[in-house]
């Protein structure tokens, strides 16, 4: 039985190209900064985001601590959303590994935070308060059913954050999904950051790693704070290789499964019980919830018997699902999967 994996689009694996790739990656100690393929790696990367330097991480959730850790120090406070990925699902590290406090705003259903409520929680000079340090955004918001948000309300954020004397970091794990739905490019989505994680290893296909893209100075000191976080790798350039060929071969087909997730989302609005969010999608995610008064099952029980038919889904809570698409979800896993689901409720 074939199995279509849509709970996200980190379970892609490496492409046959990539495979090949690492075989023949050229390595050396990374810790000595000697990996040519790494540092060839976290160039192409600074240079498709306009940013100075870029540093290869072996995660998503390392890039933003990293980035969080270099920008503030023991007692700082960083202004976030509350269905931010940062403070959902990197378990509290920011707060737990680098002692600094978090500041969560509503997330409004766009994935932006309003901006007086930004400029609310801004801290005054007070001994009580800790010293407002740094916002963070996420593009697209993965928790707000995987919105990109658009150049105009970030301008505005960085507007603040100037005005206030705040750095600015995006987490911008499918900053490339953000690009290519809002038809810019990633470089002008990521211009008004001074820092900016991005992952290779979701939809874009390489089996692991992330970078973290900022100043040459700002890097120096996220250098640092991975080493201290062990994330230091030595011939990391066999990992570095597939990125390479995911930021030369697989950005510019991301658009293809904004489509695929489209044909998915019409499908499953066909079905009864199923409520598709709104807008949804807009990218590569599609949001749910089931109608518990047409449908006698809640969604953990719902993804079993999917599961059973072949068909993988995340439960996000007791009535909601996520259904990401990515490089291996063609025509025909759509088909299986709207089948599965037509079959199942
Ligand atoms: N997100 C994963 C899960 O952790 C939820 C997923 O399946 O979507 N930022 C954002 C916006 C993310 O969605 C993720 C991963 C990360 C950071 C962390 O990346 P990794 O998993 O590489 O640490």
């Amino acid at each position: 039985m074939e199995i279509v994996d849509l709970r996200s689009d980190t379970v892609t694996q490496p492409t046959p190209e990539m495979r090949a790739a690492m075989a023949q990656a050229e390595v050396g100690d990374d810790v000595y900064g000697e990996d040519p393929t790494v540092n060839r790696l976290q160039q192409m990367a600074a240079e498709m985001l306009g940013k100075e330097a870029g540093l290869f991480v072996p995660s998503g959730t390392m890039g933003n601590l990293s980035a969080v850790l270099a920008h503030c120090g023991r007692g700082d406070e960083v202004i976030l959303g509350h269905l931010s990925h940062t403070f959902v699902y990197e378990c509290g590290g920011i707060s737990s590994l680098g002692s600094v406090h978090s500041h969560q705003i509503r997330n409004q259903p766009d994935g932006t935070m309003a901006l007086d409520d930004i400029q609310e929680a801004v801290r005054s000079d007070d001994e009580h308060f800790p010293v407002s340090r740094l916002i963070i955004l996420e593009n697209t918001h993965n928790r707000c059913g995987g919105v990109s948000i658009d150049k105009e309300y970030i301008g505005q954020v960085a507007s603040l954050a100037r005005e206030y004397n705040l750095k600015l970091h995006l987490d911008g794990a499918r900053i490339f999904n953000a690009a290519a739905a809002l038809g810019v490019s990633a470089r002008d989505l990521a211009a008004p950051f001074d820092s900016v994680t991005f992952c290779l290893s979701k939809g874009l296909c390489a089996p692991v790693g992330s970078i973290l893209c900022g100043s040459n100075e700002f890097i120096y000191q996220a250098h640092r704070v991975r080493k201290q976080l062990g994330g230091g790798m030595r011939q990391a350039g066999i990992l570095a290789a597939a990125g390479i060929v995911a930021l030369e071969s697989m950005v510019d087909r991301l658009v293809e499964d904004h489509i695929r997730a489209k044909m998915l989302g019409a499908g499953l609005k066909e079905i009864p019980g199923i409520l598709v969010d709104p807008g949804s999608p807009s990218s590569n995610m599609i949001y749910l919830n089931l109608d518990r008064d047409i449908l006698p099952m809640d969604a953990a029980q719902a993804a079993n018997l999917l599961d059973e038919a072949g068909v993988k889904v995340g439960v996000t809570s007791q009535n909601r699902m996520r259904l990401v698409t990515h490089y291996w979800i063609g025509e025909s896993e759509v088909d299986i999967a709207l089948n599965a689901f037509r079959t199942v409720l």
